[in-house]
């Protein structure tokens, strides 16, 4: 379908919650959600808690390649929850179940989960084009500091508001480029598709970066401590900030979630279908299973990554061989 009228923004919350919602949620809460997309929930999670989670995510890099780098430190590991469901533990917790069930409408199900033992550095980015949700507030990054995080450690940072900003889907991106909106309408071969893909990628990228410096946007790295959660919203910018002392460590989980009803899509999709027609498409559908009451998509693999390299590796041989 053409677009005609460029790109809008989506709705943040769903309709029925556009003021109050349940009770279960602090007001202040609620209106932080509204209008910055993030909220920091001090103190969730406890000292043993964190031990136990670390626990197992470093018995795990030991039998792992996880590319350790000079001060020891390995990168980011996706998923690692499937095949420890302990991982799982902290992202049970009332207060983000109950955080995201007023966001979502509904209740959550998790379905990605990222350890990390260094900072990411990663450039402003918007995790919706990831996996893209249909409603699209309907996802959600739940970020949870594994020790107390130091300025200098290349912590997490987000541009506030930014998920209130005009939403550009890919018959946005290819209304104003004459020649990849051919391509789009008409993608040539299988050969072409994953180029094709990665061109609209970059000019979607290209045109978030030129909306943000329009906007002269702000980056704010609040000050996070052990036990902190913060929520972003599925269309909040947000990224890591540069690591000042490459030696401190910055231990912590990040897991996704969406509503029970909501429907995902990837990026291959997002960036091949417009607005309107993705909502059509095939979504994501995967096993779920039940964790501490928290509903989990089980997914047979997880992947460590080398300078933004995923190596996906099966859950089952990996078991087999390790735990
Ligand atoms: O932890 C970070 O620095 C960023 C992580 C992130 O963007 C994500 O997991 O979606
Ligand atoms: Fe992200």
């Amino acid at each position: 379908m053409d677009n005609h009228g460029g790109p809008k923004p989506h709705k943040v919350v769903p309709e029925q919650y556009c003021g109050i919602g349940n009770n279960l949620v602090s007001m202040h809460l609620k209106k932080q959600w509204h209008e910055e997309g993030f909220v920091c929930i001090p103190g969730v999670v406890g000292r043993s808690e964190i031990d136990a989670h670390n626990e197992i995510v470093s018995a795990a890099r030991l039998t792992l390649d996880d590319r350790r780098d000079v001060h020891g430190f390995g990168d980011r590991i996706g998923q690692l929850h499937q095949v420890y469901p302990d991982l799982m533990n902290i992202s049970a917790k009332s207060e983000i179940i109950d955080f995201l069930s007023w966001a979502f409408g509904e209740g959550p199900v998790l379905f990605g989960s990222l350890q990390f033992e260094k900072g990411s550095e990663q450039s402003p980015h918007i995790d919706a084009i990831f996996f893209w949700p249909e409603p699209a507030y309907s996802m959600a990054g739940v970020w949870v500091a594994l020790e107390d995080i130091d300025p200098d450690a290349g912590p997490l940072f987000y541009i506030p508001g930014s998920h209130t900003w005009p939403f550009y889907h890919s018959d946005d991106v290819v209304a104003r480029r004459p020649d990849l909106k051919e391509r789009w309408k008409r993608p040539e071969s299988v050969e072409s598709l994953d180029d094709l893909v990665s061109e609209i990628g970059n000019a979607w990228t290209e045109e978030f970066i030129s909306m943000e410096r329009d906007r002269a946007a702000q980056r704010i790295s609040p000050e996070i401590k052990a036990g902190d959660v913060v929520i972003w919203h599925s269309l909040l910018a947000h990224g890591g900030t540069p690591r000042v002392n490459p030696a401190l460590s910055r231990r912590s989980v990040v897991y996704h979630y969406f509503g029970r009803t909501a429907r995902l899509y990837t990026f291959s999709q997002f960036m091949l279908n417009g607005r309107e027609d993705i909502k059509n498409l095939q979504p994501t559908e995967m096993p779920r299973g039940v964790h501490n009451g928290l509903e989990f998509m089980r997914f047979p693999h997880f992947a460590t990554y080398s300078e933004g390299v995923e190596r996906v590796r099966s859950v089952e041989e990996f078991k087999r061989n390790n735990v």
